[in-house]
């Protein structure tokens, strides 16, 4: 169906999580709705008070803007706006943003009759977010083990916590993180190439069927996980990279606190060689 007979199809009123008919429209191309204008306020209130912030301070230099979050001393409480209260109401804002922004994805997934496929993946992500912002700080007891938004800062703020733990490679979690958005890149290039070589055929040829998408890799590795499986493995790989990045920063200062390093001892320390004549343990 050409996409202008499937909009006039499918731009339907219905299918909203509140207020009805309330903001059920499209400007242009977008979907507005209910979640669209809260999107638009959080958004735009947050970064109003970036630049707020950032006039406060008087430092324009884009790579050196920081909005930083309240002092340890604040604990879990309120701060003034100038000593991370900014920092607090922004994160409110983007919060604010990014749940909207995912209820209007879930809207517009009801008016389609699809799957919530989209809007949960963008749930992994913001739970990444707030796992840096809200939980880890709120199990530490103070808003200030948040990261500050700035270019620079929040380099410097990655760079200070992994030092706290030694080296944070160590960290196990931050190791299977890291394998699954090594494992996402490989698995996108084999999917964008082999798709592509398929379907984008010299001039004159014909495009290419699955089949011989699924032949080519049966004849490469005598496997091919097919075509709907490859999409099925690539959103497994890529929500495992960032809710493994949410376990590995939350455990640390949490469940662990010294060198990441030393958690590795449990392996020295199993009971069949730990107390080996002349081994590591002596
Ligand atoms: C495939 C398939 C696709 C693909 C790709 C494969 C026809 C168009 C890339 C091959 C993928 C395999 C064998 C899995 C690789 C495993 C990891 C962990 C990267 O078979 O079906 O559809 O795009």
């Amino acid at each position: 169906m050409a996409q202008l007979t499937f909009e006039r199809k499918y731009r339907v009123r219905g299918g909203t999580l509140v207020g009805g008919d309330l903001f059920d429209f499209w400007v242009g191309p977008f979907y507005v709705g209910f979640f669209g204008v809260t999107t638009l306020f959080f958004a735009a209130l947050g970064t109003a008070l970036i630049f707020y912030g950032t006039a406060i301070q008087g430092v324009w230099n884009p790579w050196l803007i920081s909005i930083d979050p309240p002092p340890l001393e604040y604990g879990l409480g309120a701060a003034p706006l100038r000593e991370g209260g900014l920092w607090q109401i922004i994160t409110i804002c983007a919060h604010g943003a990014f749940i909207s922004w995912m209820l209007r994805e879930v809207e517009i997934c009801r008016k389609l009759g699809i799957g919530y496929h989209v809007p949960f993946a963008f749930s992994v992500a913001i739970l990444a977010y707030t796992s840096l912002v809200v939980i880890r700080p709120v199990l530490l007891g103070a808003w200030g083990h948040a990261f500050p938004y700035g270019i620079w800062s929040h380099l410097d703020w990655v760079n200070n916590v992994g030092y706290t733990y030694g080296n944070f490679h160590y960290n196990p979690a931050h190791m299977i993180a890291i394998t699954f958005f090594f494992t996402t890149t490989l698995a996108l290039a084999l999917h964008g190439s082999l798709v592509l070589s398929a379907v984008n055929p010299e001039k004159g040829e014909k495009v290419k069927s699955p089949d011989h998408e699924d032949t080519y890799f049966r004849d490469l590795i005598g496997y091919s996980i097919g075509p709907l499986g490859i999409h099925r493995l690539g959103l497994f790989l890529a929500l495992n990279a960032g809710f493994w990045s949410a376990v590995c920063i939350v455990i640390s200062g949490t469940v662990w606190f010294g060198v990441w390093a030393d958690w590795w001892y449990w392996y020295v320390d199993l009971p069949w060689w730990v107390n080996l004549e002349g081994g590591i343990n002596g």
